[in-house]
């Protein structure tokens, strides 16, 4: 698919300038940004590539950690050789081709391949889940009424962005000029080959909006060893499921209408009772299968005639699944919206937004095509339209259907493909059944305390992780930290380590040398640790990681089908990328929870936010009594900073 350029979408159904100016903002849009959507785009700053040196540094202090003398001796060895020979080779023609590709970052293509290529299922593999605080009118979250407001307020995102409203996301060092008006028409003005320099001058700094592209009408495709993305922009319907079945409906006209939401909330209404029961093959697990699996069966699916359906799904504007189920608490919450049953979710599309029974909503998204960044500005501003400006207010009643517009997707199913659909149930059952979702809160303190003791709460939190996997282990383990790379074109995200040496010491001190150090050395270490990570999240969201830069070398080396440099090949580096602490954070005022899997069968995966007064996260992981040990190991941590930052000594 081609850029949405401005006005890009109006003009491929044949609008003029006048008809999408008569389109009512309130009803059509979530808002009407001065600055169009894609402005800075042809401006942003390219990701940088780091020099093989200093890659080859803070790989080595990554390692440092994790090995014992003679380990990080052979693996000094090898990372310097890698240096001096085939990884010179290999950056310098990575740099050749990063210049000859100035439209794209020398990441993109690598990680979109670590994405399709994988052959693990999406679900808990891949796919992550934020959800959404209530509907603060406690009366619009009744299932229906949350779920046509949603959908609405979704739609008009959609519209905005189709439209170029849609506000460009922006960092503001400075958050006043994110108001002033001065700032806006100055920057609009601006051509877009040096919008961006105009933001910079004022500490603004754009952020790629590139993967906007494929939030709507999009989906994954299984295909054989390298699934697909695919969008169809044209796709005008919504795809509903309920109870395992598929319901499609038109939501816009060709000129960008948004359907009356009461007629959507009579669609909906009509679904709801028309998909009374399962069906006795529910297609949906298939997308709950490994990829080659999935892939064969699809074939088999269109070769029995279901290319109209599949396609019917694929480019519907998104995926809205309304679950039968009423979650009792947060943990049955996050296997909600992390899995679900498996049977009322297409996990292939590029998101589906959930609607349970009690009217909680949330959003599982299908990872390759974007990162947290653009779903939480979806998330942020679908949960700020939908409760400021609600399209149907609670007991409006729909008009009387005379005659539905959805339609049911039915599909011809042989054996052999209702042979694949059971299979696939038993499979994604046995899988889910031993997943463990864990539950944490720390109510002693939170980023207000953490800022005034001049900390960075991230910092801390990350540390106490750290402390808590030497606790339960006995020793450093790897860890992971998501950071997005977004302020460059086509970044995606780096890794930020938060194993280090310093940390290594300090959890030393936290759990063997308890009485041996004062209260001062202890609180010494902690700000080391501070600084440190601090240091660590910069460079990786400047693009000075290393770990994206090895990756993309490694990728080249595979593609030239040369023999695998040592560097990879080495127990070490093999070590370092098996992520047993997967963390990840986010805040918004929307969000209520977040989470996703694992990404080794035995790590955790961390949702995490320090909140003003309190620390939360939200853990997954297949070894339940572990999950169960780290989290009370962290408790201990976080008390023990605790003690320390107010001057106690640890007992
Ligand atoms: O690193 C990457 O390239 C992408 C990562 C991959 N991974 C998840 C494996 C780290 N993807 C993301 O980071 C996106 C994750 C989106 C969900 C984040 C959840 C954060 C939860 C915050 C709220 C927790 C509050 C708990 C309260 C009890």
């Amino acid at each position: 698919p081609g850029p949405v350029g401005r006005r890009g979408y109006w003009r491929t159904v044949g609008l003029t300038e006048s008809i999408i100016s008569e389109l009512d903002t309130d009803h059509h849009f979530v808002h009407r940004s001065t600055i169009p959507t894609m402005h800075f785009q042809d401006s942003l700053p390219r990701l940088p590539l780091p020099k093989l040196e200093d890659s080859v540094k803070r790989y080595l202090a990554a390692q440092k950690p994790l090995l014992d003398d003679d380990q990080y001796r052979n693996t000094e060895r090898i990372a310097r050789e890698f240096g001096k020979g085939v990884g010179r080779k290999l950056h310098r023609e990575l740099v050749e081709f990063d210049k000859k590709n100035k439209h794209t970052s020398y990441i993109s293509d690598p990680w979109f391949d670590m994405y399709l290529c994988a052959r693990d299922p999406v679900v808990l593999n891949f796919n992550p889940f934020i959800s959404l605080n209530p509907d603060p009118k406690e009366a619009y979250n009744s299932q229906v009424v949350r779920a046509t407001n949603l959908v609405v307020s979704s739609i008009k995102f959609l519209n905005s962005l189709k439209n170029e409203f849609l506000r460009p996301d922006i960092y503001y060092v400075n958050p006043k000029w994110s108001q002033s008006r001065l700032f806006k028409n100055f920057i609009r003005l601006l051509p877009t080959s040096v919008s961006w320099y105009g933001a910079y001058m004022v500490n603004a700094y754009p952020l790629d909006m590139s993967q906007y592209k494929r939030l709507f009408n999009s989906s994954r495709i299984p295909k054989l060893n390298k699934d697909e993305l695919f969008t169809d922009e044209r796709g005008r319907h919504l795809l509903v499921m309920r109870n395992g079945h598929f319901y499609v409906f038109d939501v816009l006209d060709p000129i960008g209408n948004i359907l009356h939401p009461s007629e959507i909330q009579a669609q909906l209404i009509y679904i709801l009772q028309d998909a009374d029961r399962l069906p006795e093959f529910p297609l949906c697990y298939l997308t709950t299968e490994d990829r080659n699996t999935w892939a064969a069966v699809r074939q088999q699916l269109l070769e029995a005639g279901n290319e109209d359906n599949l396609q019917k799904i694929d480019s519907a504007v998104f995926c809205l699944c309304l679950d039968i189920i009423s979650p009792k608490n947060d943990t049955e919450l996050s296997h909600c919206m992390l899995h679900g049953h498996g049977f009322n979710r297409w996990f292939d599309k590029s998101f589906s937004l959930i609607i349970t029974n009690d009217g909680t909503a949330g959003v599982n998204f299908e990872h390759s095509w974007g990162d947290g960044v653009a779903v939480l500005r979806f998330v942020n501003e679908v949960y700020r339209n939908s409760t400021r400006h609600p399209a149907i207010v609670p007991h409006s009643s729909p008009p009387a259907l005379s005659a539905t517009r959805c339609e049911r997707l039915e599909f011809k199913l042989n054996d052999s493909i209702q042979s694949a659909i059971n299979a696939a149930r038993m499979k994604f059952k046995e899988t889910n059944e031993k997943l463990s979702v864990r539950m944490f809160e720390f109510r002693k303190f939170g980023k207000e305390f953490l800022v005034k003791q001049k900390l960075s709460p991230d910092a801390v939190f990350q540390l106490a992780c750290q402390i808590t996997a030497y606790r339960q282990f006995g020793k450093i383990i790897s860890s992971y930290e998501a950071c997005s790379t977004a302020a460059f074109k086509h970044g995606r995200t780096e890794t930020i380590r938060p194993t280090s040496i310093l940390t290594k010491q300090c959890s030393h001190a936290f759990v063997e040398e308890r009485s041996k150090h004062s209260v001062a050395e202890l609180r010494n270490m902690i700000d080391e640790c501070s600084k440190y990570h601090r240091r660590l999240q910069l460079e990786a969201a400047l693009g000075r990681g290393f770990d994206r830069h090895l990756f993309a070398l490694k990728h080249l080396s595979v593609s030239r089908g040369d023999p695998m440099p040592e560097l990879f090949l080495d127990s070490a580096y093999q070590k370092l990328n098996h992520i047993i602490l997967s963390t990840s954070t986010l805040h918004s005022p929307a969000v209520h929870l977040g989470g996703f899997g694992p990404v080794v069968p035995d790590g955790f995966g961390i949702g995490y936010n320090v909140f003003d007064t309190w620390v939360g996260c939200n853990t997954t992981g297949y070894l339940n009594r572990e999950l169960q040990e780290f989290l009370r190991c962290l408790e201990y941590s976080l008390n023990d900073i605790l003690d320390v930052l107010e001057g106690r000594p640890l007992v």
